[in-house]
């Protein structure tokens, strides 16, 4: 059935996780809640949204499943349920194999990836959990909705949805990053997963450098013709866009307003009066720097010993995807980095890095980045980074340094311009090597940074008509010019 005239189109949001998390309470009754975000309070405006995914629980019983199914669809979510190919399409194919190779990192060399059997196995249940989504898709599917696909997870899914409906209107977008072609090359899979995504009527990047290599790697490996359109393969165009993603700075303006979050703001203050705050609040991922970020500060207060005691970094990193190899060692590395600098530098009441293994909630989280003196963000790669542009819009009332990786896709968004009215000081740096023209760049703004001109470069930044972007080498370099 195609929608009347004046009805809002159907739009099926597909994503490997639906925006829900789901508790069960008994034999047939489970307690949901939502997820906001900007995804879903962005498109939900604009169309009637339907949203499949995996609940996110592992249900092995009919009647759990059922009672499941109807509890979600008063949400408008409908499940896919994929308990027998989960661990080796998720923790497998996705996330030990996709992940690394989007995030530039390639191939994994170690034993878990190396025998062609284990990979063959993550392969095919990659290809099975697509087909999965498919059939959930082809049960709810009315003449005329668009079918959203979502991330690395999905990229066997536009082709299946053509095999099955040529004239079905299929979208996918990438929330990570797509690397240049010499990395994706070493995907054992590539040209099927390319061929597969071409087949979808429009692809979304974050930024303009991420649609770029994919259409150069299209191009590559292929031998597709990339145009200013997107890709034209035997006169068929899949357009290739950029749509880099944002958050409701509303709804974090709002909670820093509330009683509740302003006490948490006070308490969080007194906590650490007399000492600067530097934050982090990342997904424990090897993406993420962390263990790169401790370095960093662990060199600032060798290198600086008159900020001992006097500066504290607060770093909030969730646990992730713990079925994964490579997760468990970037924990254990990060404990060992924590004790030996805390052991280090701290004292019995002072201790200069304060890491929870947790999640905080929304209020607690907004109270964190609305006292933070610094957000440090120090992705290796990263699609976008939703959370230098969370600690911005809590910043209405202090005025916060965000620290902020040239490798992130926010670090291009979050240009002088974007911030123009805020009033902010926006400092892109990485704790690692620069690539030649950034390194040029680096060299501009350290002149711009002697003492001389210091005071103009205080001044400007006190002017709510202007924000100054600094780029900068090392961490150490970039926490002696904030301080
Ligand atoms: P993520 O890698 O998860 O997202 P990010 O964009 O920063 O990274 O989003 C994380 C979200 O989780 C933020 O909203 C943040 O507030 C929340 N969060 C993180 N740690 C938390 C904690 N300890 N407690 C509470 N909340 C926490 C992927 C890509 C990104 C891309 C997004 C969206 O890797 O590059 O920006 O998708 O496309």
């Amino acid at each position: 059935m195609t929608p009347a005239c004046g009805e809002r189109p159907k739009l099926l949001v597909v994503a490997n996780r639906l925006p829900v998390s789901a508790k069960r309470t008994g034999e047939n009754s489970w307690f949901l809640e939502m997820s906001p975000g900007g995804l879903v309070s962005g498109v939900t405006a604009q169309f009637d949204t339907k949203w499949v995914g995996w609940p996110g629980v592992d249900v092995y019983d009919e009647v759990g499943k059922n009672a499941l199914s109807k509890a979600l669809a008063e949400m408008k979510c409908i499940p896919v349920f994929l308990e027998e190919v989960f661990d080796q399409y998720y923790n497998g194919y996705c996330n030990g194999i996709l992940w690394p190779i989007l995030h530039h990192m390639g191939l994994p060399q170690d034993d878990h990836h190396d025998t062609n059997k284990t990979s063959q196995t993550q392969y095919d249940a990659y290809k099975k959990a697509n087909r999965l989504f498919l059939d959930v898709i082809i049960d709810n599917y009315e003449e005329g909705d668009i079918v959203w696909c979502h991330d690395y997870h999905l990229m066997f899914l536009p082709q299946y949805l053509k095999e099955y409906n040529s004239k079905i209107k299929v979208g996918w977008f990438l929330h990570s990053p797509f690397p240049s072609s010499e990395v994706y090359k070493t995907l054992p899979s590539r040209s099927e997963l390319l061929r597969s995504v071409l087949t979808a009527d429009l692809l979304g990047f974050h930024t303009y450098d991420f649609a770029r290599h994919f259409v150069s790697t299209c191009t590559r490996i292929l031998g597709v013709e990339g145009t200013h359109e997107g890709i034209v393969d035997q006169g068929r165009v899949t357009r290739v866009a950029v749509f880099p993603i944002g958050i409701d700075p509303d709804r974090f303006i709002r909670t820093c307003k509330l009683p509740e979050v302003i006490q948490q703001m006070n308490e969080l203050k007194e906590r650490f009066s007399g000492k600067k705050v530097i934050l982090g609040v990342d997904r424990l991922d090897m993406i993420k720097g962390i263990p790169q970020k401790y370095l960093g500060f662990e060199k600032f207060l060798e290198e600086n010993p008159n900020w001992r005691h006097k500066v504290v970094l607060v770093q909030i990193a969730v646990p992730t995807r713990n079925g994964v190899p490579e997760y468990q060692k970037v924990k254990t590395q990060v404990h060992g980095l924590v004790g030996r600098i805390n052991g280090r530098f701290g004292s019995v009441s002072s201790l200069p890095i304060h890491h929870l293994d947790c999640s905080v909630n929304f209020n607690y989280l907004c109270a964190l980045y609305a006292i933070a003196d610094v957000m440090l963000v120090t992705s290796l790669r990263d699609g976008m980074n939703l959370v230098s542009y969370e600690f911005v819009a809590c910043q209405e009332a202090e005025k916060g340094v965000l620290v902020l990786s040239e490798f992130a896709g926010a670090g291009q968004s979050l240009g002088a311009g974007a911030l123009l009215s805020k009033n902010r000081l926006i400092i892109l740096g990485f704790f690692g090597t620069l690539t030649e023209p950034m390194h040029r760049r680096t060299k501009e703004m350290d002149l711009k940074l002697n003492p001389e001109v210091k005071g103009t470069l205080e001044a400007l930044c006190n002017d709510p008509k202007t924000t100054v972007v600094v780029l900068s080498r090392t961490g150490r370099n970039i926490l002696d010019q904030i301080f």
